[in-house]
């Protein structure tokens, strides 16, 4: 599925890095179904080279949400079958092949804040707010909202964002885990990015261990959860690549952990 509204760029030294833009500032990035099933194959088929992403909303929001001039009569079967093409593109931007850092700024509403909420990592700027105008609208969220929102922020918070129609600004939103970063107004793109290369350079193995090991042991009972996380860990420290790396470390080639400046 092809549309214009969306657009790729490799950055790094090995391109490792992919930047995927919603390109629809006209609209304010609004997602219609062609930009969402686009989003979906965008995620299914990155470049080999690729090891993280950084996704992007192009002009001053990040994504309006659900393109509501497509909210047409839909029966409840077609409501269905719509909400669950929103979890599968979603879906492929939790788990992927890669982590996926969101670059916010202006609106994350709706259907935006469920996108962001698919990603691994969020760096807001100054200019981001948080809602969920569903509730005003008379509808629900549709693309995993429910279940992605809930574990960032707890039940109540959303809760009283649909009710309501709370709006939180930047601040609040990371005050309360909407975002991990907060940065100045503008820099949300080059904190991304310049996350998204360290991210890229981890073992592959780490990545996937923390896309989907991570979310799934979380949801666990506790002593499965011990139990898979036993499994994760052995798995991952028989990798070639973690036994060279530690071995760096104990040679003294390789990074202290440091406090950031
Ligand atoms: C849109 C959309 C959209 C803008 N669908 N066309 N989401 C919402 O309820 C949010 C609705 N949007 C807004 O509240 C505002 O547009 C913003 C706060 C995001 C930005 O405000 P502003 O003043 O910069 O832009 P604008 O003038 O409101 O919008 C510019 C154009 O984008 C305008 O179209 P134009 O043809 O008149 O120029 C708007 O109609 C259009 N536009 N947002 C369609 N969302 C899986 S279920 C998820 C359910 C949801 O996401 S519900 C929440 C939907």
């Amino acid at each position: 599925m092809s549309t214009q509204d969306l657009e790729i760029e490799l950055r790094g030294d090995q391109q490792e890095v992919a930047i995927v833009r919603l390109t629809r500032p006209a609209k304010r990035n609004a997602l219609n179904d062609a930009l969402v099933l686009a989003l979906k194959d965008m995620f299914d088929h990155l470049p080999e080279s690729v090891g993280a992403v950084v996704l992007d909303g192009q002009g001053d929001h990040f994504c309006a949400g659900l393109d509501l001039s497509e909210l047409k009569e839909r029966d409840a079967g077609q409501g269905v079958h719509h909400s669950r093409m929103w979890h599968s593109a979603l879906e492929r931007v939790q788990y992927g092949r890669v982590p996926v850092i969101a670059a916010l700024h202006g609106a994350v509403v709706g259907g935006g804040l469920e996108l962001a909420s698919a990603c691994h990592i969020r760096v807001a700027d100054e200019t981001t707010f948080y809602a969920l105008p569903e509730g005003s609208r008379g509808i629900f969220v549709g693309g995993g909202g429910a279940v992605r929102i809930p574990r960032l922020i707890g039940v109540a918070r959303m809760t009283d964002m649909m009710l309501t129609g709370r709006v939180y600004d930047a601040a609040e939103g990371e005050r309360v885990g909407l975002a991990q970063y907060l940065v100045p107004a503008g820099q949300a793109f080059d904190k991304a990015l310049q996350l998204a290369l360290v991210v890229a350079k981890n073992a592959p193995l780490t990545n996937y261990a923390l896309m989907h090991a991570l979310p799934r042991i979380a949801e666990q009972p506790a002593d499965q959860g011990f139990m898979t996380e036993a499994l994760m860990a052995a798995i991952a420290q028989s990798a070639p690549e973690a036994k060279a790396r530690v071995r760096a470390f104990l040679e003294g080639k390789a990074g202290k952990v440091q406090k950031s400046a």
